[in-house]
């Protein structure tokens, strides 16, 4: 089969859920998601977890993302969503160069860990020059460079039983009733162990800038940007993430967005 395998695209349109997939374009437009049990929102959900399997079983686990020369990096990588967290805890940590920064991993591990921004440095490290996909519609191709998310979890030693990592950020859009709406995003195993899915501390040759996520962001190379956690706080091991904030496994999940954003 191997080129002429079914695209995303030409599969969804043979399955009738590219018209859901355009309205999802605009970010502007998703209010009708907002009511959690409309008819339009289990259509999406029942769409999600068939492009899931069928991503899952065209794909194949360790298909990677394409890489790119230098030459292909145009400009900078666009900053978008959160660009300046404004929590004081945030603030201090980088007024401080992030020298306090420590990234911890926990839940459904043997031995939970912390790591500061250099032990995270001194780490063997993957350079992948990829592109980025934002839903909104554009791209950027830029040069990513940080510690195989494997390896790192590896370190905290990951329990049989969990299924999910979740990236826990700094930085909130919006408040609700119960206090700021944090970012956070999670993935499965599959896309956490891949080798392209990397904790990158590095961007086109320079640390992270606080617009992009420092000091540390997720790259999951075959999904959409907004799996890419920026600000990353904390990572959870988990089986099940339906009692995390909205249910859906990420802040954009709990507002319309597939889970699984696969590319
Ligand atoms: N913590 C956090 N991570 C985030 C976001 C955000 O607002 N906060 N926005 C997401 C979206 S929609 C995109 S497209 C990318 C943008 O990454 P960039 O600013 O490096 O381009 O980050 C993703 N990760
Ligand atoms: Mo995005």
């Amino acid at each position: 089969m191997s080129k002429r395998l079914i695209t995303r695209r030409n599969f969804l349109r043979g399955s009738g859920i590219v018209a859901a997939s355009t309205t999802l374009a605009g970010c502007d437009q998703f209010d009708f998601l907002r009511d959690r049990d409309g008819a339009a929102r289990n259509f999406l959900e029942g769409a999600n977890s068939l492009t899931y399997h069928a991503q899952r079983l065209l794909l194949g686990r360790d298909a990677l993302a394409r890489e790119y020369a230098e030459s292909e990096i145009r400009q900078g990588q666009r900053p978008n969503g959160s660009r300046n967290p404004s929590s004081s805890e945030y603030r201090t940590m980088a007024n401080g160069n992030f020298d306090s920064y420590r990234l911890e991993i926990g839940g459904l591990v043997e031995n939970p860990v912390s790591f500061s921004l250099n032990e995270l440095r001194n780490m063997p490290a993957r350079t992948q020059i990829t592109r980025h996909d934002c839903v909104e519609g554009w791209s950027c191709i830029a040069k990513w460079s940080g510690p195989q998310l494997g390896p790192v979890l590896d370190q905290a030693g990951v329990k049989p039983e969990a299924k999910y990592v979740v990236f826990r950020c700094y930085d909130s859009l919006g408040n609700s009733l119960s206090g700021p709406n944090f970012y956070y995003e999670s993935c499965d195993l599959i896309d956490a162990r891949h080798p392209q899915t990397i904790l990158a501390h590095t961007l086109n040759d320079n640390p992270l800038p606080v617009a992009n996520g420092a000091p540390l962001r997720v790259r999951i190379e075959r999904q959409l940007g907004y799996k890419m956690a920026k600000y990353i706080r904390r990572i959870e091991l988990v089986s099940d993430f339906s009692d995390i904030e909205g249910g859906h496994g990420g802040y954009w999940e709990d507002r319309g967005y597939e889970w699984f954003a696969g590319i």
